[in-house]
């Protein structure tokens, strides 16, 4: 899990500002993304539910032609219907306990973090595969965002001897990869630092260079 989480990119319709979802998604994969979240949410998301399956299936057709992992946000239903090869939801979303007994065993669950003890309760519960852990930094990508935690939670949750894999979110490029890897994720998730550059193949291999191996 600790090398899909690299540079795991997230992405729905609403972040997309130049191109299609699919034409950006094909080049983060050609440029070497280790993950791919399908993250419909928020204004400018797709509404409809058969056009978001659309969507989603296209993504994962994508993912698989280069073998990347295809994890879907939020939408238990959608990713055991299409065969997602995870599912990842936050403290707000459907509930986590619901999440593993209808996931466990099928796919890879994610859980979004923002404390060391949300992190230690993920660890607890055993069937968590990764944690993602925000906002790092400040984020323009979403609306309702917890307050920004910085580098620090990283380093207390691993102080406090939390095992499970980590990545990073929230405001993360290649200029502050580094750091937030030094600090103890495994990967760091992003989703502008790819849908905002113009060249996203110079981004990724600048965020794979900070994975010390
Ligand atoms: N959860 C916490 S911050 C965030 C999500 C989904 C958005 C990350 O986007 P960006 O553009 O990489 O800051
Ligand atoms: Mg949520």
């Amino acid at each position: 899990m600790k090398e899909e989480l690299a540079v795991y990119f997230i992405a729905g319709t609403q972040d997309i500002v130049r191109g299609t979802l699919p034409s950006v998604l094909e080049e983060a994969l050609k440029g070497g993304i280790t993950c791919f979240q399908y993250r419909e949410k928020g204004a400018g998301s797709l509404q409809n539910a058969s056009e978001r399956k659309e969507m989603a299936l296209e993504c994962q057709k994508l993912c698989a032609k280069y073998q990347v992992p295809f994890i879907i946000n939020d939408d238990v239903v959608l990713a055991l219907e299409i065969g997602a090869d995870g599912i990842h939801v936050g403290q707000n979303d459907e509930e986590i306990h619901q999440v593993i007994a209808s996931c466990s065993g099928k796919m890879k669950i994610g859980l979004s973090v923002h404390s060391v003890s949300e992190a230690e309760e993920a660890e607890r519960l055993g069937a968590v595969d990764y944690i993602g852990v925000g906002p790092i930094f400040p984020t323009i990508s979403k609306a309702d965002a917890e307050p920004v935690c910085g580098t620090i939670i990283l380093e207390e949750i691993r102080r406090a001897g939390i095992k499970l894999p980590i990545v990073g979110i929230g405001g993360i490029n290649e200029r502050n990869s580094a750091e937030v890897l030094a600090a103890g994720a495994d990967g760091v998730s992003v989703i502008s630092a790819i849908t905002r550059s113009d060249d996203c193949q110079i981004i990724i291999n600048k965020l794979k260079d900070c994975i010390v191996k």
